[in-house]
């Protein structure tokens, strides 16, 4: 996510992100005469699919060309790796559809609460309880004594609080004040990081800013997911983790995952909601990358020659042909589940585990 960005004119003319413009949504400006945007209709014919990977594979024992089944004894799922891309593993269909709700609750609900920091940390300082105040309809508004201040585990005070729908009018009116409603800020949330936090204005890892262990269940899904690509006999050690949240046109450019110290070592990357194209390419940006469906479930591995691989998200799909999140949404039906419905309806998540040192 926080790699180096080539810049300008320069990028246009790479492979990378030539692949970038074939796959990214663009709308047509509505006119006078048509209200709803037009989206464009994308190729997707050359996009890897390793969900029909799975199912051919488990039908005739077979995979296409440029792609093989990778055994890992005593794991339990199938993986697919690409001949011309070492290290890079795919996992379709690793999570079952509890897991993955479970995965999107915790996003939701506990991954941005500090001391994780989110996009939004810099600007209102650390925010707890954000899908609570998205449920109770909240809005953040600047707390009355709101001078930086430390308090316990070297933690900020909060400089702004989540306050009543009914306050909205007395906050208004007075001018210094930024209020903004917690359903705005559940939108707009980017990411959140989990473990030793990452500085991205310095892009390196600030041990010194006050963290939490990863949860105890994600590091052991990550452990266990991990093992494919870990020389036998040693175990990953999960330190951070990125979540990436992304709403309907967001897209992540080409990048490298740069700042771990050993490179040998995998990152594990988990799908959820809807589906994404997914670019990998090589260690130049002017390779061709290829592309392939990442679905809500899947998980992928990319490890050793693979961390070299520019890599990005150009797209995800909330059109009800492409998004396939039909079967998650219907566990996320009830009323006290609605805000869970109605943001992963329209949004993708990506929790990207690494280690560190
Ligand atoms: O969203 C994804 O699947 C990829 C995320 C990623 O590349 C990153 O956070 O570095």
């Amino acid at each position: 996510m926080y790699g180096v960005e080539a810049s300008g004119a320069e990028t246009e003319r790479t492979a990378f992100r030539r692949a970038e413009k074939r796959y990214k949504l663009y709308k047509s400006q509505p006119t006078r005469s048509r209200k709803q945007p037009v989206v464009n209709r994308t190729d997707l014919s050359d996009v890897i699919d390793f969900l029909a990977v799975l199912e051919s594979f488990e039908r005739d024992g077979g995979t296409p060309e440029g792609i093989y089944r990778f055994e890992c004894p005593g794991f339990a799922l199938p993986i697919f790796c690409l001949k011309d891309r070492p290290g890079f593993y795919f996992i379709p269909c690793a999570l079952t559809i509890e897991e993955q709700c479970y995965w999107i609750r915790q996003s939701l609900i506990s991954f941005p609460q500090p001391p994780n920091r989110t996009n939004h940390t810099a600007i209102y300082g650390p925010i707890s309880y954000l899908l609570t105040a998205v449920q109770n309809k909240k809005i953040l508004v600047e707390a009355e004594n709101s001078n930086v201040s430390l308090v316990d585990n070297n933690m900020l005070a909060p400089r702004y609080i989540f306050s009543e729908t009914s306050l909205d009018a007395h906050v208004e009116g007075h001018d210094s004040c930024k209020s903004v409603s917690a359903s705005v800020l559940l939108r707009k949330l980017r990411w959140s990081t989990l473990g030793l936090q990452f500085d991205w204005s310095k892009r390196n890892y600030d041990v010194s800013l006050p963290h939490n262990k990863i949860p105890n269940d994600l590091c052991l899904l990550a452990k266990k997911m991990a093992v494919p690509a870990m020389s036998s006999g040693e175990e990953f050690q999960p330190e951070a983790a990125i979540v990436n949240y992304f709403g309907p046109s967001d897209m992540l450019g080409g990048h490298l995952d740069d700042m771990e110290a050993d490179w040998s070592k995998p990152i594990v990357s988990i799908s959820l909601g809807c589906k994404a194209i997914f670019l990998l390419g090589g260690k130049s940006r002017e390779d061709m990358p290829v592309s392939m469906f990442l679905r809500s479930g899947d998980i992928i591995l990319m490890a050793g020659q693979a961390r070299e691989c520019f890599h990005g998200v150009p797209r995800i799909f909330i059109d009800d042909e492409h998004a396939e999140n039909s079967d998650l949404l219907s566990q996320f039906s009830g009323e006290d589940d609605r805000c869970f419905m109605d943001y992963i309806k329209s949004s993708r998540i990506n929790i990207n585990i690494r280690q560190v040192n």
